[in-house]
């Protein structure tokens, strides 16, 4: 049986999304954050070494990291679907996106999000340089790093009603958690097209599906 270790607000939505999506079936077991902390339960690491979510298990096989999974599940489970056809030029543009989700998007991200806890977390008599320092990097580097992405996923929204092409597929749903993330922290200020594309994958029906199997997901609130 197919079991997806789902941590609650979290990545691997978009690997029960993508299930749903593929009709296929599956168990979820589900974890929770450390409420003080945010990190996942230690029982994780009884699955991966790395104890990161998402991560599946399929008979004897362990797969982790989101887009190794999203490659597993459509080689597997996918008869075809949610991906274009190998040698086409949609193809190439969902390699891409399925990469640049997890590659390129998340990771300024990620730092924004923990060079606002440095501030918050750091004792107050150094608090004034931590806010100096974080504040010089958010915008000497990470700021106009993420509104570059942003601008360049709005422009390639202009090409295209989706991200590899005219036809969803699962590069979609891998650019959904930074585009929700993006959403929810820091807004997608006026990009038409961005938000149209989050209201469109949030009205899905699995996305929805996936929604109820999950629990609790602060970012589907996103921006619209
Ligand atoms: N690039 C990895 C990132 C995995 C990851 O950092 N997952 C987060 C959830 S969004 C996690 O497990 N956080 C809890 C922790 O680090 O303890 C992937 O896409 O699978």
């Amino acid at each position: 049986m197919l079991v997806v270790h789902h941590l609650e607000n979290s990545r691997s939505q978009r690997v029960l999304w993508l299930l749903e999506e593929l009709g296929a079936s599956y168990e979820v077991k589900r974890y929770e954050r450390d409420p003080k902390t945010q990190l996942a339960p230690a029982a994780l690491k009884a699955v991966h070494p790395l104890g990161k979510s998402p991560v599946i298990t399929d008979g004897g096989r362990v797969v982790a990291e989101t887009g190794a999974i999203v490659l597993y599940l459509l080689r597997y489970y996918g008869k075809g679907q949610l991906m274009p056809a190998d040698g086409t030029e949609d193809r190439l543009r969902f390699t891409y996106w399925l990469h640049f989700a997890e590659g390129s998007a998340m990771p300024p991200l990620v730092m924004t999000l923990l060079f606002a806890e440095v501030q918050k977390k750091s004792p107050a008599l150094i608090r004034p340089l931590a806010k100096m320092i974080a504040g010089a990097v958010q915008t000497g580097y990470l700021g106009p790093t993420i509104t570059a992405q942003l601008d360049f996923c709005e422009a390639e929204l202009g090409r295209s009603t989706w991200f590899a092409g005219d036809t969803f597929s699962a590069a979609d749903i891998m650019m959904s958690f930074p585009l929700e993330a993006a959403a929810s922290r820091i807004g997608l200020g006026d990009r038409p097209l961005l938000t149209a594309w989050l209201a469109r994958i949030h009205a899905r029906p699995a996305y929805q599906a996936a929604l109820q199997k999950g629990g609790p997901y602060a970012y589907a609130k996103g921006d619209d």
